[in-house]
């Protein structure tokens, strides 16, 4: 996935309504805006239909991917991605909770950020502790990453063939590795 400017995944979702819009609009709306924060858009995944994770905690959701340039950091685009969302009334106040819109920096090239040592705690932390614990600061590639359809579906239509540089795998590879029922259960609108 390497050019000349660096190159990463935000996998976009929401599953609220904002001033009247569906999510899908606010989905749009807000790639719009990322342009405007100097995150140059280079490509975008169809809009999907995913089940609300987990199952019964909100109505479904609609997820997208974008495929982004930028000469900013990691943290940058986060900060960006971050302004966003508060430009979109997205308050934060429960983990998992429902929300009119949420941007998550999946990837970066290839970087283990901050080190190999935190993401490995994070990629082997327990099912129960994932509901309690969430990182305080950067965490890529996304620890989750290899577990939600809903994120690597959206990814397979833009970058397929990106490797994660820890599992070894490319998107295709772990999506192949999940429960059919998961990845069909994830539907182009
Ligand atoms: N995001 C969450 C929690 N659950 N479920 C789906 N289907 N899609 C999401 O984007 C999602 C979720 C936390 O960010
Ligand atoms: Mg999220
Ligand atoms: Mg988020």
């Amino acid at each position: 996935m390497s050019k000349s400017m660096p190159n990463a995944v935000v996998a976009l979702g929401a599953n609220l309504d904002l001033r009247g819009n569906s999510p899908a609009v606010t989905l749009q709306s807000a790639l719009d805006a990322l342009s405007r924060h100097n995150v140059m858009i280079r490509s975008v995944s169809r809009f999907f239909a995913t089940p609300c994770f987990p199952a019964g905690a909100g109505p479904d959701y609609v997820n997208a991917a974008a495929l982004i340039a930028t000469e900013k950091s990691p943290s940058q685009v986060l900060q960006a991605l971050h302004e966003v969302e508060q430009e979109f009334g997205r308050e934060r106040v429960q983990r998992w909770g429902m929300r009119t819109l949420d941007l998550d920096l999946v990837c970066f090239e290839d970087q283990v950020l901050p080190d190999r040592a935190v993401f490995d705690r994070w990629l082997t932390l327990p099912a129960e502790s994932q509901r309690q614990e969430a990182p305080d600061q950067l965490v890529l590639p996304h620890p989750r990453l290899q577990d939600r359809a809903f994120v690597l579906v959206p990814m397979a239509d833009i970058v397929p063939e990106w490797r994660h540089p820890v599992l070894d795998l490319t998107v295709s590879e772990m999506i192949q590795a999940l429960p059919a029922a998961e990845v069909e259960a994830v539907t182009a609108l």
